[in-house]
């Protein structure tokens, strides 16, 4: 049997990924939230898990120091998807990337009379093809994290953020205008593990296809 490493990042995706890795017959001996280790044993001696950043899941797997990862939609357009074979929609860690702005600022006429506008966001890429499909102007301000803040204090017009209850947004007195994608995460596996270690692979993509909530 081949040795497998699968990428994942601790939180949301870990918590939804747990149910469908264990449909595998996979089983982390360590939680990732109490355990410090980055690198976690599994009932399987042939498979391990890493636990890196979400937006550093597709990089591991392109390089293949991971055989599969489980990423984000919203972290995949921005990775851009080198290398890497996404077969799998997992239909978890669910949320929709959305344009919010101030809840007093009219964003359709701003658009509609051709304004330019600052946009705060940490998903430059999907930001910037999402506003030049639309054919408006922007200038983009890349940030790391709290993009919510950023109208509030002058920074930007609007951000493009990822929103699931509403809540984060109506706490801070902003209000989604504009839906730009739908996001959910996605199991990506290295091109080149995918030839070479099939016989260990295709059955964690089979059981994990047989698991997923449609
Ligand atoms: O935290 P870190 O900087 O390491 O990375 P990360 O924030 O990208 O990772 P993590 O673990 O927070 O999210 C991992 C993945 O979960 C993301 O890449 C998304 O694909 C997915 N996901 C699903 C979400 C959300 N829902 C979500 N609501 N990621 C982030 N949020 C944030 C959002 O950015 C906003 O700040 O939650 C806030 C809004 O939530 P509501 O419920 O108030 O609307
Ligand atoms: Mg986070």
């Amino acid at each position: 049997m081949n040795d497998i490493t699968i990428a994942l990042s601790k939180g949301r995706i870990f918590e939804d990924t747990a149910p469908l890795l264990k449909a595998a017959g996979i089983t982390a001996l360590d939680d990732p939230e109490s355990s410090r280790k980055l690198i976690l044993s599994t009932n399987r001696a042939n498979v391990r898990l890493i636990i890196v950043r979400a937006s550093d899941v597709p990089t591991y797997v392109q390089y293949g120091a991971a055989d599969l990862g489980i990423a984000g939609k919203d972290v995949l357009q921005e990775h851009g998807g080198a290398g890497l074979y996404q077969p799998l929609d997992l239909n978890i860690a669910c949320c929709r990337m959305m344009v919010a702005v101030p809840e007093g600022f009219d964003y359709d006429s701003a658009v509609r009379q051709g304004a330019r506008l600052r946009i705060a966001t940490k998903y430059v890429q999907t930001a910037r093809e999402h506003f030049a499909d639309k054919g408006v102007h922007v200038d983009l301000i890349k940030l790391y994290g709290s993009m919510e803040l950023a109208p509030l204090v002058g920074l930007a017009d609007a951000i493009v953020d990822l929103v699931s209850s509403g809540n984060t947004l109506r706490a801070n007195h902003l209000k989604a205008v504009e839906e730009i994608m739908p996001i959910s995460a996605r199991l990506v596996i290295n091109q080149a593990a995918l030839k070479l270690k099939r016989d260990t692979i295709q059955p964690v993509l089979d059981a994990f296809s047989a698991a997923i909530k449609k």
